[in-house]
């Protein structure tokens, strides 16, 4: 007997238990009741991450895909290491989300070097936007241009695995939202008949935004278009708040730009206010962080860029030492400036 699965996170539907994955009234339905209620509803639950990958053939094309939030730890997950035999092509997407002005040449150039640095077994690096219809045909001719039955698009929670299945797959029940950790289990559908694509279930990322915001707040914090870039200039000891989460503190007079999401909110303060805004951040900022931080940075030569998670990227120009005041456990890094 076939078992039928939810459309959305792909896990079996079953009518039995309300507190188990894959609820719903009716295994006729197209979705369990937390997708619907998701889709419908914009609520989500507790996210469960599904520990390991589900097995892959090792004769397949494994499609590594990134968002650009994520430059930092691309080449971090080693399943060329594991899966030797398979051929592994990189997507980078969500490209629109970088300045128009970015300097595709350098950018290339950065990420082939660590490549070789790293010794990635890859056969292309693509650029790309899932939601541009001529990259998706264009990726869809070169993926059915290989002679391996299994296509897995494999990548980090939220990097737009599912917004590419669909659009390769013209499958428009597939949930594709910012929710991390949408895709519990692996959904496959035919490319043509010679090729199958699966859509994994993303890997955990620790410490991005949505291990320490609710659903509905962290959604409105990833950037979702073109990042709007803001300029501070700061005197020694003046801070920058984002959105009460992350504070920045100029220790000698700097310019920073921070790229990120449209809605976020900035409050430019003084190093001494910092404690109290965070006992205030409740009201101030409708966030809800228990625990913070701080570190002290030292910035070198040249434009240096600060990756705060999925969140924000912060340009710095100068030879600078800033100290920042974050959420414990964010994913902060720092590396050369990957745009201008
Ligand atoms: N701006 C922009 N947003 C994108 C792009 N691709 C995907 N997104 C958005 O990124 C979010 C996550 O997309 P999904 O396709 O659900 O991500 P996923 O990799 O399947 O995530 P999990 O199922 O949690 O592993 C959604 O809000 C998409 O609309 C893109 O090329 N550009
Ligand atoms: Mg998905």
């Amino acid at each position: 007997m076939k078992i039928e699965t939810c459309k959305g996170c792909g896990a079996p539907l079953q009518t039995n238990d309300q507190n188990k994955r894959g609820y719903a009234l009716s295994l006729e339905h197209d979705y369990c009741q937390s997708c619907y209620k998701l889709y419908h509803y914009g609520e989500a639950n507790e996210h469960f991450h599904p520990e390991d990958l589900p097995k892959l053939n090792a004769h397949g094309v494994a499609v590594m895909v990134s968002s650009v939030m994520a430059f930092d730890m691309l080449f971090e997950y080693p399943v060329y290491r594991y899966e030797p035999q398979m051929t592994f092509i990189y997507v980078i997407n969500q490209m629109d989300l970088l300045p128009e002005s970015t300097n595709m040449d350098k950018l290339f150039e950065h990420i082939m070097s660590k490549a070789r640095a790293m010794r990635i077994p890859f056969k292309d690096i693509i650029f790309m936007t899932a939601h541009n219809p001529y990259d998706i045909e264009n990726l869809k001719d070169y993926l059915m241009s290989f002679n391996k039955k299994n296509i897995y698009l494999i990548g980090v929670q939220n990097a737009g695995k599912t917004t590419l299945f669909k659009a390769l797959t013209l499958d428009d029940k597939a949930l594709a939202l910012n929710k991390a950790g949408l895709t519990q289990e692996a959904i496959d559908a035919n490319l043509d008949e010679n090729h199958v694509l699966w859509d994994m279930p993303g890997l955990y990322q620790e410490g991005y935004l949505h291990q320490f915001l609710p659903y509905t707040k962290y959604k409105k914090l990833l950037p979702q278009e073109t990042m709007n870039p803001r300029i501070f200039q700061l005197r020694e000891k003046q801070t920058v708040f984002i959105e009460g989460l992350i504070a920045i503190t100029a220790l000698e007079p700097m310019n920073i730009v921070i790229y990120g999401s449209k809605h976020i909110t900035y409050h430019k303060t003084n190093q001494q206010k910092i404690d109290d805004l965070l006992l205030k951040k409740e009201t101030m900022f409708n966030t809800y962080v228990d625990h913070y931080e701080k570190k002290i940075y030292k910035l070198g030569k040249g434009k240096q860029q600060l990756t705060c998670a999925d969140f924000t990227f912060i340009h710095f120009t100068d030879i600078s030492k800033v100290e920042v005041t974050y959420p414990k456990g964010m994913h902060m890094t720092v590396t050369k400036a990957l745009f201008e």
